[in-house]
């Protein structure tokens, strides 16, 4: 158990110890960028909340400043739940807005500022004496009301507007909702009339998010559904005056079309970075193991590694991400294999020596005469990743890819691969996929073999980045 207690992951952020879970009000300020989150101070399970605070300078190395909101008023006595900042562009100071559980556990919304401005850490926050500022409106129920986003500036030149997520279950509808608030001093809030965006049968929006892409030409927007722990994203057009959000494809809406990851990630959280031009988005990484070991370990979760964000330019229908370019600062030395042949059936051992974390690119080129033979053969229903058997099933053109994490026997291993297929139209299909079946040997894990179909050019090479966290015991802990 010492043992066990000691472990920590690399690339990711983690707490010292104990429970995370959502990112919060992610900033940058006077150099430095913010990370709050949800956290349990006295232990490795959800509870207790208050907002943990970090600093970096590169979004890469973390500095753990004190807890940042406690749950010390009648309105967020049940916790200080999710929330975002914005920075105001008239002072270049941050306000956050947060979900406080209440007393009875009915959900409002609060505005905390910072209590000094002049300390770029940011390290006490005020709440404010108006709060609550908002509550559940008409219609709304007390427990469904929650996760205000960052504002985003009107046309009117002089007031914000904030979403804010709910789910409506009237006439059997089931639908998640994002709800609009109009503001000019964060303390006095408006109803704006109608709904940004419902999807009926999704159920409660968690941690709505939404911003422009493509300079606006664009808008995404997200919602973390409470039902399946899932986070979802659609690209749309939003009309302001309209207070609507329209997907581009009703049929990939909010809820069920696009996801931004395949793995545990939920809550997640972007923000836009003014000093690297960027927009960078956060998600909370939640253990596949039980909750026992959580407590065994004295921690539980991980922020993965901040990812840029932005449209597609190729499909204009997605959104690419890659990990901040900050995370290659943490490249130590590098080895090439190249022009490796992988036959059908062969798995070929890459030495990368003794490394606590690898960071890998790979690209893969298929071989001309596999895919005639795929095109010239009968059209299958089709290939998914849940479904197809996983890294063990072999097809024609797949699966192949890189094993990481593998042991000496190759006990276990984490399977990331490519499988292409032709498509029910005759199409050929391009199929991303990854498989936990083997990735431990403990049977109380959740192992899921996951993943989508990703768009693939004429021409263009498969590409696949991996970054590889492997636990390492950390000498000492301090508390
Ligand atoms: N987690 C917070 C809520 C949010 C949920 C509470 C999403 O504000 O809806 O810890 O994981």
């Amino acid at each position: 158990n010492d043992m066990l207690r000691w472990q920590r992951t690399g690339f990711h952020f983690q707490p010292l110890n104990n429970w995370m879970n959502d990112p919060n009000a992610p900033l940058y300020y006077k150099g430095w960028y913010h990370l709050f989150y949800q956290y349990n101070p006295s232990g490795a399970v959800w509870g207790n909340i208050t907002w943990g605070h970090a600093v970096s300078r590169d979004l890469v190395r973390w500095l753990h400043l004190p807890v940042a909101l406690f749950p010390d008023r009648w309105y967020d006595a049940h916790g200080p739940w999710s929330g975002s900042a914005t920075v105001l562009p008239s002072s270049g100071i941050p306000v956050i807005l947060y979900t406080g559980s209440t007393n009875s556990s009915s959900q409002v919304q609060n505005l905390a500022v910072p209590t000094d401005p002049s300390d770029p850490l940011l390290r006490r926050w005020s709440k404010a004496a108006a709060n609550p500022v908002i509550l559940p409106p008409a219609g709304v129920g007390l427990y469904d009301f929650r996760d205000p986003t960052t504002a985003w500036p009107a046309v009117d030149g002089g007031s914000w507007l904030i979403a804010i997520g709910t789910k409506d279950d009237s006439a059997a509808a089931h639908a998640g909702v994002a709800l609009v608030y109009r503001t000019v001093d964060f303390v006095k809030y408006e109803l704006v009339p109608g709904e940004l965006h419902r999807v009926v049968g999704t159920g409660m929006w968690e941690c709505v998010d939404f911003y422009p892409v493509s300079e606006g030409a664009k808008h995404v927007l997200k919602a973390s559904l409470d039902d399946d722990r899932r986070d979802y994203y659609a690209i749309g057009s939003y009309d302001e005056g309209r207070n609507e959000w329209v997907p581009d494809d009703a049929a990939a809406d909010v809820g069920v079309g696009l996801r931004y990851d395949w793995g545990n990630f939920y809550a997640s959280k972007s923000f836009y970075d003014p000093a690297k031009r960027r927009r960078v988005l956060w998600g909370w990484v939640g253990e596949a193991d039980s909750e026992a070991a959580d407590v065994r370990k004295g921690w539980a979760s991980l922020q993965g590694i901040p990812r840029t964000v932005e449209l597609d330019a190729k499909t204009g229908r997605n959104l690419v991400q890659w990990p901040v370019e900050e995370v290659e600062s943490l490249r130590m030395s590098s080895q090439k294999f190249e022009n490796i042949k992988l036959l059908p059936g062969s798995s070929i051992p890459l030495d990368v020596g003794p490394a606590t974390q690898v960071d890998m690119e790979g690209e893969f080129e298929i071989d001309a005469a596999a895919i005639a033979a795929l095109m010239t053969a009968t059209a299958g229903a089709g290939y998914n990743c849940s479904t197809g058997g996983g890294a063990a099933a072999r097809g024609a053109v797949g699966p192949f890819g890189l094993a990481v994490l593998a042991d000496e026997a190759v006990l276990e291993k984490t399977a990331v691969y490519f499988y292409v297929a032709r498509a029910a139209d005759g199409q050929l299909a391009t199929h991303f996929c990854h498989d936990e079946s083997r990735s431990s040997r403990a049977n109380d894990i959740v192992k899921s073999v996951v993943g989508s179909e990703v768009v693939v050019l004429p021409g263009e090479a498969l590409s696949v980045r991996i970054l590889v966290s492997i636990f390492y015991y950390s000498a000492r802990i301090s508390f």
